[in-house]
């Protein structure tokens, strides 16, 4: 099929400095050309020059531009692309963007670009997913993160991977076919040894995943606390807003109020819940019930005392809510006397001094958070593979076939049964490349992207 040529707008819609119009295929060069007048021909420009002109469509002169030719298969489709440089208002751009669509280009789809690049060979579909990620990050984190993907700090390691998992199958198949030939065996044990590393390494994935989603998706994190003790205060601190209602009367947060907010270098899903104690009338009983169906989907909970009370049994009921979660435990209302004191705490759990009502202390509450979740380290390293949800399932499908193939060895079954389930891993792992990924899900990545990547 012969491949068309697409064009789209690929700035953001709107007012801007300068907006720039992309346009990919085989017939990029001579489209452009017809709409383009400069000194020389864009056909006759270099590869990777810039040429000064204007476009001109129906005899009128519509913009001074300035085009990049970048001719396949070094550019970032793979296939001849000219980029237009045009003036920012969006009347101008949507009229160049129509001479070239009357000139025999296509409208692009979302993420049609991006695909076409995969489609090339000139990223792996991580490489791809990283780029909706980078446009899509709203930390330095997330973006460090992005790029690291987008260089290949995940595929690189998942085809090592493959590459192990695919010599183990080879050796076994050799086996399996000539027992009675001079091969060398592999041992059991040295097979075991190897599925053993495997399903470490994976495991180390799977963490640096769930890492990777707390710091692109936000850290969802619920305050809880008995009434009063400032949980409302907080969320109001951290957001710099009044969003939620704060008065001095027990009971005031009756419904959950969610913000999202930047503590350091991490983002936060934040929710403020009404404070649990008993004996509430029935709206404060409500959100009571809520707030604890919010805290087992916590990934934190900040756990909120007022230091200038004594621990209370209903604390202490609170805190036996949250054994199995991480939490801080914030204690609030620094800026007064202090009488609160802590029972025994589990070693794990920090604490952090603060007030909310001054905004004193907030600076070390991002600093528990970090270090709880060792996100410092994974934002500073260089190498981090971070991953997402797709590759996360696609990690845990291979962990699950390697460990049936220890499992298999282990009740002493014939070596080749083991090929199965070595292959199966290898699927699982080829779907985050995209060696083996269906259709349906390369375009249901795709169609994520906004139009004109
Ligand atoms: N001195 C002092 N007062 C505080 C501090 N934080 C909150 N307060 C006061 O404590 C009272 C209760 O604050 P809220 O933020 O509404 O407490 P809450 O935990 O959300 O209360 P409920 O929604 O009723 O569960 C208000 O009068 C606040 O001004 C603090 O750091 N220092
Ligand atoms: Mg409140």
């Amino acid at each position: 099929m012969k491949e068309t040529t697409i064009a789209a707008i690929a700035t953001p819609p709107g007012e801007g400095g300068i907006a720039v119009i992309r346009v990919s295929g085989p017939e990029a060069v001579l489209i452009c050309d017809r709409v383009f007048k400069g000194k020389q021909r864009l056909s006759e420009a270099k590869t990777h020059t810039l040429s000064y002109g204007h476009i001109t469509y129906d005899g009128k002169i519509l913009d001074e531009v300035l085009a990049a030719v970048m001719r396949s298969p070094r550019s970032f489709t793979g296939e001849d692309v000219v980029e237009i440089n045009c003036h920012g208002g969006s009347f101008v751009t949507r009229s160049v963007l129509s001479a070239l669509l009357s000139s025999g280009a296509v409208m692009a789809s979302p993420g049609e670009f991006t695909k076409r690049a995969f489609l090339n060979g000139k990223l792996d579909l991580s490489q791809a997913e990283a780029v909706i990620d980078l446009i899509q990050a709203e930390s330095d984190a997330a973006v460090s993160l992005s790029v690291n993907q987008l260089k290949g700090k995940l595929s690189v390691p998942i085809s090592e991977l493959r590459e192990k998992i695919l010599n183990l199958a080879a050796s076994l198949d050799v086996m399996a076919d000539f027992p009675d030939e001079d091969v060398e065996e592999t041992p059991d044990d040295s097979v075991k040894q190897t599925l053993s590393e495997l399903i470490g390494a994976l495991k180390t994935m799977k963490n640096q995943a769930e890492q990777g989603r707390l710091i692109r998706d936000g850290i969802n994190t619920v305050i809880v606390g008995k009434p009063n003790v400032g949980k409302s205060s907080l969320l109001n601190a951290l957001s710099g807003s009044d969003r939620a209602l704060v008065t001095q009367q027990a009971g005031t947060t009756r419904d959950v109020i969610e913000e999202r907010v930047r503590l350091g270098d991490v983002c936060l899903n934040l929710f403020d819940t009404a404070g649990i104690r008993s004996g509430a009338e029935q709206i404060e009983e409500m959100g009571i019930k809520k707030a604890k169906e919010y805290l087992e989907k916590a990934d934190l909970v900040f756990f909120v005392v007022d230091s200038s009370r004594p621990f209370e049994p209903e604390d202490a009921e609170i805190l036996a809510l949250i054994q199995e979660k991480k939490t801080v435990l914030v204690l609030n209302k620094a800026d007064l006397d202090k009488k609160v004191a802590l029972p025994d705490l589990p070693e794990e759990m920090p604490q952090v001094v603060l007030s909310a009502k001054e905004k004193e202390g907030l600076d070390r509450l991002a600093q528990a958070v970090e270090d709880l979740f060792s996100l410092g380290a994974i934002t500073q390293k260089q190498d981090a593979a971070v991953v997402n949800m797709r590759h996360k399932q696609a990690i845990s499908e291979a962990e699950t076939c390697l460990t049936n193939a220890l499992n298999t060895l282990s009740t002493g079954m014939p070596l080749d049964l083991l090929s199965v389930d070595l292959r199966g891993a290898l699927e699982a792992l080829g779907t985050i490349t995209g060696q083996t990924v269906s259709d349906e899900i390369v375009d249901e990545i795709f169609s994520r992207f906004c139009l004109g990547k």
